[in-house]
């Protein structure tokens, strides 16, 4: 049992809502074990973004990236999703529309069962040729040393996620901003809120009437716009929040969203 406070305009608003945007980044995969980017721990205090999360730094030293890459995927490989991923897949049971937009490359969203998920930074389980586009996955068995090479035309092979200065994905962002109009609550969970197009989800949905409640230990540009900030992790806040929704949902009458606040 927990007594945590959660703002009564987000339990309202919850109680009938008809669709929720949960807006994730790095720190909702922190307590799986993922390190998130900015900040003392996070892996830009010791690499620059520069040098690993762009198209020149991979053509620089493909090596260097590939094995960056390479690293973090064993880490993926090896974590679970943590509570605050299985709380919202248990928002499902308890709202009609419940939409993941993710920016982190993880895949842990699915792996927990959410069945929505657009990622905007793309995912790093997917590679593709940097000369031909084909999609490419390598074989652990028999991969040669170093940076893949695509077997059609020879092309380095790179990680299917988005490097500072290219475009997101269209048809995942379009998704994102349509979902993102029609959201009634949208909750931010675990981002700095300094990246963008993407970080200009929350503020779409606010703009379309959807109450904005940002979650995060520490506040930030996100908990500044938002209409809530709750201070938290997201393991404990999210399953908390989802803990209030089935009490709510399982109360009668309910009545229609109050939108446009
Ligand atoms: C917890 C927690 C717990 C910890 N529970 N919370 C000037 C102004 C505006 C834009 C720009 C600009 N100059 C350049 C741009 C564009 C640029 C950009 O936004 N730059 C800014 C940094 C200034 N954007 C782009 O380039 C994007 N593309 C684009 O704009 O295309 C148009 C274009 C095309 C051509 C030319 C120019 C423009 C693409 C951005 C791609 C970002 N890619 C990365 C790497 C992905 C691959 C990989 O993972 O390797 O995406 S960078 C990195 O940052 C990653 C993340 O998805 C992204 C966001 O980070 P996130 O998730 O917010 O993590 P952190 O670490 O910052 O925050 C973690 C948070 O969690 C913290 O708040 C903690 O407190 C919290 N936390 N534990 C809850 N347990
Ligand atoms: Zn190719």
């Amino acid at each position: 049992m927990n007594s945590r406070e959660l703002p009564r305009r987000l339990l309202d608003r919850l109680a009938t809502a008809h669709s929720v945007l949960v807006f994730t980044g790095a720190g909702m995969s922190a307590e799986s074990g993922v390190p998130t980017f900015r900040g003392a721990e996070g892996i830009w205090s010791t690499f620059k973004p520069e040098e690993l999360a762009t198209m020149n730094a991979f053509l620089r030293n493909p090596q260097l990236v590939w094995e960056w890459y390479a690293h973090r995927r064993t880490i993926i490989a090896t974590i679970q999703p943590n509570a605050g991923h299985r709380a919202v897949v248990a928002m499902e049971k308890l709202v009609p529309h419940v939409v993941i937009v993710t920016q982190n490359i993880d895949n842990l969203h699915r792996r927990a069962g959410s069945t929505t998920v657009y990622e905007l930074h793309g995912n790093i389980e997917r590679n593709y040729c940097v000369k031909c586009g084909s999609p490419h996955q390598p074989d652990a068995e028999t991969a040669p040393v170093g940076v893949p090479r695509c077997a059609s035309c020879g092309g380095l092979i790179r990680p299917d996620v988005v490097w500072f200065g290219e475009m997101l994905p269209e048809d995942e962002w379009n998704a994102a901003v349509r979902a993102a109009n029609g959201a009634d609550v949208c909750l931010s969970v675990g981002t700095s809120g300094v990246v963008y197009p993407a970080a200009s989800i929350p503020s779409i949905a606010r703009r379309a009437g959807a109450l904005h409640v940002d979650v995060n230990p520490e506040p930030g540009p996100l908990s500044e716009a938002a209409d809530e900030f709750i201070r938290g992790l997201a393991g404990e806040v999210l399953p908390d929040i989802v803990g209030r929704l089935e009490e709510l949902r399982s109360r009668p009458n309910i009545t229609e969203p109050e939108k446009g606040l």
